[in-house]
Formats: structure tokens, C-alpha cells, sequence
């Protein structure tokens, strides 16, 4: 009975959580893209200690309540790894991940957060702890909806996010989704965070591109109600707004990847 028990308490724990558990191996990718990054993506950083940033990493969320992160957990690390995009080379996106990576991806000396050192290392990885444990939880972890928004996934990337807005400057661009029906959307990181950190003492426009999928009808466009929104919020922080449907790099990039569509011709 006794062992019967103690099995049973020892699977719930792990599985305590509703989101995906911590990426195997997080320790061994985390220090591969840091090396990666900062020898060969941005040898500028070439003297970034990659075994202290892994280290820092760690230490903010490991032996931690996982629903109870905040920014201040995250110092250590900030303080290691400062953003550096020069002015107008900032990409933002918002439901448009794909697109927007590969657009910096020909477009080279433009960068998403991803492009920058703490992104492209925490891009698509998950992590978290538990109290009173040196291990990362890798059976589950907190699910920003169901269990906590405070969680040391969403709290990372709302301050990696809000740190990438406030060093923008000059001209910023956002690649936004025109097939779904909000383009802009207030909740996402996009409209939450990053639109209210740009500093219009440094940035002085905000260029939007709304990309509509190949043979999907359009949902969304710059004069819809939802860019409407953007456009007053970016308009009342004193930065000037300017918007174009179906931007032609986007739309090149769609063609690159699928050209017998008609539109493409
Ligand atoms: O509150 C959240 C949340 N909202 C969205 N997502 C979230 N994850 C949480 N843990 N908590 C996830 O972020 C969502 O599932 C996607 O995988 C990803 C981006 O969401 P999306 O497409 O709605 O766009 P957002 O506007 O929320 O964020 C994109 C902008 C972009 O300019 C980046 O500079 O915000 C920055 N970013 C935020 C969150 C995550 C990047 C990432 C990333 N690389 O995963």
C-alpha cells in the first residue's frame, strides 16, 4: 500500500502542470546557440561568456515557484546580455513568426528579437523548475491560460520583448497577419507590450505590413478597424504611422515558396 502511494504522489507531481514540460537537453541547447550566436551569427559578441549566460539562465528559474516569476528574477541575465540593433532594423511581427524570420533571413542586416542574442536562444524552447528541486521540470510546466500568466516563460519573453522595443530607433517596421480577422490585436506581445516601449524620443515611424496568405480571401488590411487601432496608439505616442497591404518582400517570399499560384504570376 505504502508503495502504491508513494507511486502515485511521485507521477501527479510531475505532471502537476498543463503545458509542455521543459525542452530536453535546454542546459546543452542553450549553451550551443549562445557559442553559435556570439562566434558566427555576431562575432561582435565574440567575447560574451556563454557559460555564465547559461548559467544566469538557469539560476532565474531553478528551486522557483514556476507561477511565480518576475522581471526581477531575470536581472542577472539581463545584465549580461544587452541589445544592440542599430536604427532602423528593427522587425517586429505578430502571427506572422514564419514570415517575418524569413524576411530577416534574405533581408540580413534586419533583426527580429529572434535575431538578437537572448531571443535566438530561448526561440521555441519551454522551461521551468519546482520549489524546493535543483532539476527542470520535463514532464510538464505551466500553461500561460490554464494554470499562470506569471509563469518564467511569458514573463522572459514580455521582458526580452519590452527591452527590444525601448533600444528600438528611427524607423521600425511590424509584419502583421492580413488573414485573420485582427491584424493588430491589443492582447499579443505585439499590442501589449512592444507598441507601448518604443521610445518616440528615438523612434520616429512605425511601418506596418499587413500580408494576406496566397489564395486566402483577405480578412484583414491597413483600413480595417483593427490597424485603425494601432494607427490612434502609435498617433497619440507622437510617432508618425504608415501602412501597406501586401508589402512586395512578403509577397516574394509567399512566391518563393509557392509559385504556381496565381498571384504570383
Ligand atoms: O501571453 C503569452 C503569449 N502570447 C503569445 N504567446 C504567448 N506565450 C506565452 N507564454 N504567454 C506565444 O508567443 C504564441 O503562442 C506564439 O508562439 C508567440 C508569438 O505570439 P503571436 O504570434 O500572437 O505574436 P505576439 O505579438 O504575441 O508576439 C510576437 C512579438 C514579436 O514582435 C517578438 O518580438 O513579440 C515578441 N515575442 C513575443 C513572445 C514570444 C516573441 C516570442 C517568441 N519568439 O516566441
Amino acid at each position: 500500500v505504502v508503495v502504491g502511494v508513494r507511486m502515485w504522489r511521485h507521477s501527479s507531481e510531475h505532471m502537476k502542470w498543463n503545458g509542455t514540460g521543459s525542452t530536453a537537453h535546454f542546459q546543452e541547447i542553450v549553451l550551443e546557440r549562445c557559442y553559435n550566436y556570439t562566434q558566427l551569427v555576431q562575432p561582435e559578441l565574440r567575447d560574451r561568456d556563454c557559460q555564465k549566460i547559461r548559467e544566469a539562465f538557469r539560476n532565474a528559474f531553478i528551486s522557483k515557484d514556476p507561477c511565480s516569476a518576475t522581471e526581477e528574477d531575470y536581472h542577472p541575465l539581463m545584465k549580461l546580455v544587452n541589445p544592440t540593433v542599430p536604427c532602423d532594423k528593427t522587425v517586429f511581427w505578430s502571427k506572422t513568426k514564419e514570415l517575418a524570420h524569413q524576411y530577416t533571413k534574405v533581408q540580413r542586416e534586419l533583426f527580429t528579437l529572434e535575431d538578437t542574442l537572448l531571443g535566438y536562444i530561448a526561440d521555441d524552447l519551454n522551461w521551468c523548475g519546482d520549489t524546493g528541486s535543483y532539476e527542470m521540470n520535463y514532464q510538464s510546466c505551466p500553461h500561460w491560460k490554464k494554470d499562470c500568466s506569471n509563469n518564467f516563460v511569458s514573463v522572459f519573453w514580455d521582458l526580452v520583448s519590452k527591452r527590444f522595443a525601448e533600444n528600438a530607433c528611427g524607423v521600425v517596421q511590424v509584419v502583421l497577419n492580413g488573414s485573420i480577422s485582427n491584424a493588430f490585436d491589443r492582447k499579443s506581445t505585439f499590442g501589449r507590450v512592444e507598441v507601448h516601449n518604443l521610445n518616440p524620443m528615438k523612434v520616429h515611424t512605425l511601418q506596418a505590413w499587413v500580408i494576406h496568405d496566397l489564395g486566402k480571401f483577405p480578412s484583414d488590411s491597413c483600413s480595417g478597424s483593427s490597424i485603425n487601432d494601432l494607427k490612434w496608439i502609435i498617433m497619440q505616442r507622437n510617432i508618425k504611422f504608415t501602412c501597406q497591404d501586401n508589402y512586395s518582400s512578403g509577397k516574394f517570399l509567399q512566391c518563393v515558396k509557392k509559385p504556381e499560384d496565381s498571384s504570383c504570376r
